[in-house]
Formats: structure tokens, sequence, C-alpha cells
């Protein structure tokens, strides 16, 4: 397949199918009532992910939005701090202070999520901005949402970031969808990739739900933006197969639609790939599957037994204002 490397192809598939086991344990945890908080799932998007962060060093940075589960996990958030962290224990990936909405890890440039639509965009840029002035080689991943391109912060950061040539990706994640509200209701463009033309960036509109799609494209970013060459614009189709949010049925889109989609499924159509050309048996990805299994029970396990935050730590690691307590 390619010229990628097994080894490659199959870490891909690996960290897909982590994320997606990964988001639905979460899923039945907080079902069961045992964790505290909210959950925005990114089930369906697994390749946009991985095929963009694959090739990134930890001295590189991410920056991500409300659904960060898979973007901070392919980043190298461990899984096990990842775990502590919804279960809002000190030894969570950010101290338990975070939970669902704000992982990351700034010791593998995951920068800990925002929550605010197109919010990660502009600290984005920022790194970026950092990065070229410190003369560093590194370079920032920002992650956004269809939704999030109609924000005012998103279109200064883009003209920003081409101004200064800075060393970003910006990768939208183009799932048709901003919480219930179509595309087709927000914007009259066809495809997002346009916008931007409007800054005269390049841009590519990738199949988002195909891995080896999705890394070339970042390959070739990332590439640029680590040559001084600047930003690149990367539309990634793909379809969220899960709700917005915890209880989200998805009355506003059709069977027909999610069916659809569902053939498309970035996890299944690349494990049947590897088997057609003979990189992987299916009893190897089987095997693959079912240690992914065990490595997050285990993570589970170790979530539930670390220790939570006593009353005092709530005023740690903030700014608290002196004379206030
Ligand atoms: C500035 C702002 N407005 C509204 C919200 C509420 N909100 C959270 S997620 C979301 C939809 C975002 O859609 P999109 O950018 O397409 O990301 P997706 O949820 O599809 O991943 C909205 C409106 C918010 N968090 N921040
Ligand atoms: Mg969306």
């Amino acid at each position: 397949m390619l010229n990628f490397s097994r080894e490659k192809l199959l870490d891909l598939y690996k960290n897909m199918v982590l994320i997606r086991k990964y988001e639905e344990r979460i899923y039945f945890l907080f079902l069961e009532g045992i964790m505290p908080g909210t959950i925005h799932q990114s089930h369906g998007q697994e390749a946009s992910a991985v095929g963009m962060l694959y090739d990134l060093q930890k001295t590189d940075y991410m920056t991500t939005t409300h659904r960060p589960a898979g973007h901070a996990l392919a980043k190298g958030v461990s899984l096990k701090s990842m775990m502590a962290e919804m279960f809002a224990k000190t030894s969570g990936c950010c101290h338990g202070y975070g939970g669902a909405m704000h992982v990351g890890d700034m010791a593998v440039g995951a920068v800990p999520a925002i929550a605010i639509v197109g919010g990660g965009v502009p600290l984005g840029v920022g790194i970026a901005l950092s990065c070229k002035m410190r003369k560093t080689d590194s370079v920032c991943v920002t992650f956004l949402g269809d939704g999030a391109t109609n924000e005012g912060a998103v279109h200064e950061s883009m003209n920003g970031a081409m101004i200064w040539k800075l060393p970003i990706i910006f990768a939208v994640e183009n799932n048709l969808y901003g919480a219930s509200t179509s595309i087709k209701q927000t914007t009259t463009i066809e495809n997002l990739a346009e916008r931007a033309k409007a800054y005269n960036m390049p841009a590519e509109i990738v199949d988002g739900n195909d891995v080896i799609a999705v890394n070339q494209a970042a390959e070739r970013a990332i590439a640029r933006a680590r040559s001084g060459s600047g930003p690149t614009f990367l539309e990634l189709k793909t379809y969220r197969i899960g709700g917005h949010s915890r209880n989200d049925t998805c009355g506003y889109r059709t069977k027909k639609e999610e069916a659809e989609w569902a053939k498309r499924d970035a996890i299944k159509v690349f494990g049947e790939r590897l088997v057609k050309e003979k990189i992987a048996s299916r009893k190897e990805l089987n095997a693959i599957d079912e240690q992914i299994e065990q490595d997050i029970d285990e993570a589970v396990v170790y979530a539930k037994s670390e220790p939570s935050p006593v009353a005092e730590d709530a005023f740690k690691n903030v700014y608290v204002q002196e004379g206030l307590i």
C-alpha cells in the first residue's frame, strides 16, 4: 500500500482503534453515571485525528476543540492520564481540573483543549508565531469544525498566519453539522476550502475518512510549514457517527444519510483494505483490537483507584487574587 511501511500502516490502524474504543468505553462509563461532566465524541472522525498527527514530533503543537479526545490520544497524551482525567483524579492529564472538554498535555505538545468554538485557532496561531520568533522548526496543527469556520476569530487568525507566513496547518473537520445545524443553513459555499482563497492560503480538499489521504495531505502541509513556506488549509470531509453530545438523538439528520456514511466508516474501510492488500490478516487485526480493549480495562482500573483532589487543590494552579480567599 503506497510506500508506507507495514509498521506505519498498522500503527495508523491501531491508533484509530484506540480512539474508537476509548470513546466507546467513556460513553458507557458516562451512562453508568460514574463519570462527572459531559462528553462530545468523535466516532467516525478518527482518520482525521490520526492522519493529521501521526508524523508530528513531541516538540510540535496541536490545538483542539470541544471534541478533543481523538486529537489528544493521537498527539500522544497517555491513555491512563486521559482516563484519570475523566474521573477527575489528580493523576489526570490536567490533574482533574479539566475533564473531557479540556484534555491535553504540554509535555507532548497537546495544548489542553478549548471548548469555545474557534477558540483554539488564535491560540494555535500565537503558538506558531512563537515557534517562528524563537527560530525553532516546530509546527502547529490547529483543529476546527465546519461551524467554527464562521467565527470571526478564525478569519483574523487565517489572515494573520498568512501575513506572517507562520508554521501552522488549519485542519478543518467538516462533519456537515455544527451541533444540530446543517452546514447548508450556515454557509452558501460547497467547499469550505474556498475560504482560504480570501487569504491567498494554499488549500486542499481531502477525504477525511481515508487515513492515508489525510496523512499524505498532512505530510505536504507539515513540510510546507517546517520549511518556512507558511500555512495550509485542509478541509477534511468526514461525518460524526454519534450525536453532538451526550443526549443527542440526531433527529435533525436522515437515517439514509447516516447509513451512507456508515459504509464509509474509516476504521472498517481501512481494516478491510489492510486485509485485502495482505498487509495484515483479520486475525492480526483482531489481536490489535483485543490488546487495546485490555489496555483500556487497565486504564479504567488505574483511574478508579487513583486519589481524588482535596478541597484545597481547587486553589492550586489557578490565579487567585490576593485577599479573595
Ligand atoms: C463561541 C461558542 N458558541 C457556541 C458554542 C456552543 N457549541 C459548542 S459545539 C458547537 C458546534 C460546533 O460545530 P463545529 O465547529 O462544526 O464542530 P463539531 O461539533 O461539528 O465538531 C456549538 C455551537 C460554543 N461552545 N462556543
Ligand atoms: Mg461540525
